[in-house]
């Protein structure tokens, strides 16, 4: 069993130098404790950068730094100055931040930081080489370290490698004005599992990788060479226990035991007890829409002007990359906002908003929690929003109203909430009136299905999907190995062939017998290829079958003429002996175990709705949910299904309340294998290049022989790397 390597842009602990003496203090973050399961024992090390570049380092005090860090498993990669404002402060917050988030016109496109964050993912890369063995499992974390995974996987092939997204992955229109793109795709494909929090992030990273790449995705499997990436969501949780822990100690609290922020909170309440408190928390960014919060709270007073005095509105503001000139842009915006706005509605006894730009510590942050009625929320874009789910934790008598925005992560599962578009400012008006007035029985009921849902999937379990899932990729990995066609084996298959009775022969065309073209009629038989299919279908008792995607107007100016027996389109079409095409009937249904989870997460996010399971179609019905909600989450599964789907061998049909995921009836396997039925054969031979070959290899008896193009993974007993190899191989069968 080797050893875990996480690796994360900034580490687990903060360095404190004073007076010469470090102290290295494990942070609190979710990230560090939804990992503790992980990255525990000895057998871990978690490798990032300090926070502290060269610069502020002396030089002496290195080696008592390393050995601070070493007793919390980490080890630091240095940064210098330069690095960390081209690395850090330009590509992942000047680029890659506002792309991701959507904000295109803050997106900056320089080359030289570009050129810097390369650089410093190779570091990166670099300190897990120096650590790393081949049996070892990489878990690599977040934007600042896209390209870390395909560095790592050139000098450790065989290395398990994980990464994991934590902002959205945007839609294809949004990545493809990155001109890195083809490079930022590539070093992510190095890992053998890439995870995100949702699943429309996935699917566009999938879209990305079919449209930019041009490589074969099918279901959440990418196809790369001799690799399989398999690609998941796993979205992130919180650690449920110590916010709702913690909010229950608060709650036991007497007067003196109290913050003074909590004592100041009480004299309000006390002072009006009918008084609202509205939190807003986020890291001071503009993906959070703090802005547009505010513009909408005033829009809010405006309409609703029996809140005047009644409500107030707490907005924590985290400081955060304040280097970077968006962000001071946006201080200055929401300063001169708070100020406008309090300044147009204060009275003697009421300020509306009451603003702090700064960190709080977690016990203030629990006082905010607990003593607010209403947590409004609404990121412009947001990958998952953890604040959102630690509100709901810390509510123990499980009142408390969320409003959420649909643009974060975390409104997937939290359907229990208040749902708005933080861009429609009457919606929200309207909504933070129905918050006011929600009864707190409704709050309750509310709150107690969030609360269940986020006790059970919290951090840990985040963490520990993520690990099986990276495993389980590791494990197949393992499991299945085909061997090389060598010359000695080619020697005694077609020897086998030879002394064989009845020999039946699947063979591919594209990639198998004949090489690609771009245009693919053009990648028409030549002369030899004939010769040998002509000597093989004259062989006295071999059925030779081309089996084909190809379309049937295309073979049959091919190869009727000649009278080779055919499949195509999959197995939709069949000919044999120079007849006409007719339709071949099949039925298959293995896809199910790969699409009933995302039915599943459908029914678990989606009241009243359930799953049907038929012989060979799987059947999500929503006719006793909410209509408008059911048609809603109807619309969402069509997308996530098509783009999972990716091929046609699956359709989705939009019945009445109803989606039926239904096998489109035809592959190469139900096709080989009827064919197989049909005669006694005692050589049976199957060879191709790509995925649709896999169910011929995967669906013909053992006994078969099954042959893969090229070295990816495959189900295929053997292979040869080209289609030379194959004419090869064929040709010995004759001679
Ligand atoms: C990124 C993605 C994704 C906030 N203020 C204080 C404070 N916090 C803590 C909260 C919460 C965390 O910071 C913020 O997490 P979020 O998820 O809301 O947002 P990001 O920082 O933008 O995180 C995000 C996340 O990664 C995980 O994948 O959800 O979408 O953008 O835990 O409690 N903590 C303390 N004082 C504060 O003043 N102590």
């Amino acid at each position: 069993m080797g050893k875990t390597i996480i690796i994360s842009n900034r580490l687990p602990v903060q360095l404190q130098i004073s007076n010469g003496n470090i102290t290295a203090i494990p942070s609190v973050g979710g990230l560090a404790t939804g990992m503790k399961s992980v990255h525990s024992g000895g057998d871990s090390l978690w490798i990032g950068w300090s926070g502290l570049t060269d610069e502020e380092i002396p030089e002496e005090l290195e080696p008592e730094i390393d050995k601070a860090l070493a007793k919390h498993g980490s080890s630091k990669v240095r940064l210098n100055t330069a690095e960390v404002e081209g690395f850090y402060f330009g590509f992942s917050n000047r680029t890659v931040w506002p792309l991701f988030h959507y904000f295109l016109e803050y997106s900056e496109f320089e080359l030289a930081s570009w050129n810097t964050y390369k650089a410093v993912n190779q570091k990166f890369a670099d300190a897990i080489l120096k650590e790393a063995n081949e049996d070892d499992t990489i878990w690599i974390h977040d934007y600042q370290l896209m390209l870390v995974p395909q560095m790592v996987r050139e000098k450790r092939p065989g290395i398990s490698i994980g990464f994991f997204l934590h902002i959205p992955f945007p839609s294809f229109e949004i990545f493809r004005t990155l001109p890195w793109r083809r490079e930022i795709l590539e070093g992510l494909l190095g890992s053998d599992l890439i995870g995100f929090h949702i699943y429309d992030y996935e699917r566009h990273f999938l879209s990305s990788v079919r449209r930019i790449l041009g490589l074969e995705v099918s279901f959440n499997e990418i196809y790369q060479e001799n690799r399989v990436i398999k690609v998941d969501s796993f979205p992130m949780g919180i650690d449920y226990k110590k916010f709702s822990k913690a909010a229950q100690e608060h709650e036991q609290k007497g007067a003196k035991q109290q913050s003074e922020l909590q004592q100041r909170l009480n004299e309000h309440k006390k002072n009006d007890p009918e008084a609202k408190f509205f939190l807003s928390i986020d890291r001071l960014d503009y993906s959070k829409g703090i802005a547009k919060r505010l513009y909408a709270f005033e829009y809010f007073l405006n309409k609703y002007p029996q809140y005047k005095e009644k409500v107030r509105l707490i907005i924590l503001a985290v400081p955060s990359r304040s280097n970077v000139p968006q962000y001071k842009l946006l201080k200055r915006e929401i300063d001169e906002l708070v100020g406008r706005i309090n300044g147009e509605f204060s009275t003697v006894s009421w300020t509306p908003i009451w603003y702090f730009y700064r960190s709080m510590p977690f016990e203030n942050l629990i006082d905010l929690y607990t003593s607010s009625d209403i947590a409004w929320l609404t990121p412009l874009r947001d990958g998952m929003n953890l604040v959102a789910k630690e509100y709901i934790a810390t509510r123990t008598d499980k009142t408390g109203v969320l409003i959420l925005s649909e643009m974060a992560g975390s409104a997937n599962e939290m359907n229990e909430a208040l749902l708005i578009n933080p861009n429609n400012f009457e919606q929200i008006a309207d909504t933070l009136h129905e918050a006011i007035t929600m009864p707190p029985e409704e709050q309750q009921a509310r709150n107690q299905v969030l609360q269940q849902r986020l006790e059970r999937y919290n951090v840990e379990k985040w963490a520990n999907d993520f690990m099986q899932s990276l495993q389980a990729q590791k494990d197949r990995d393992a499991a299945k190995v085909s061997a090389k066609m060598t010359d000695a084996l080619l020697l005694k298959v077609s020897q086998t062939y030879k002394n064989a009775g009845k020999r039946l022969l699947f063979l591919d065309y594209d990639g198998t017998l004949a090489g690609f073209h771009n245009d693919p009629q053009k990648a028409s038989p030549d002369a030899e290829l004939y010769k040998l299919l002509d000597a093989l279908h004259a062989q006295e008792d071999t059925d030779l079958y081309l089996i084909s995607g190809r379309d049937k107007d295309t073979f049959t100016r091919w190869f009727l003429p000649k009278q080779y027996n055919m499949i195509v389109e999959h197995g939709v079409w069949i000919s044999r002996k120079g007849e006409d095409f007719r339709l071949l009937e099949n039925v298959k249904n293995d896809w199910m175990d790969k699409i009933r989870p995302v039915l599943e997460s459908f029914v678990d996010r989606t009241p009243g709705s359930f799953i049907e399971e038929k012989n060979y179609s799987l059947a999500w019905h929503y006719r006793k949910t909410d209509p408008d909600f059911g048609s809603l989450r109807a619309t969402e599964l069509t997308t996530v299904l098509t783009s999972l789907i990716g091929t046609d061998d699956l359709s989705v049909l939009n019945g009445n309340k109803v989606m039926e995921v239904k096998s489109s009836n035809v592959n190469k396997g139900r096709a080989s294998v009827r064919i197989l039925g049909e005669d006694s054969y005692d050589f049976v031979f199957a060879i191709g290049d790509d995925w649709t070959d896999e169910f011929m290899f995967q669906e013909l008896p053992d006994s078969a022989i099954t042959v893969k193009v090229g070295r990816q993974k495959t189900q295929a007993k053997y292979f040869v790397e080209n289609t030379g190899q194959v004419r090869e191989l064929l040709q010995s069968f004759l001679t």
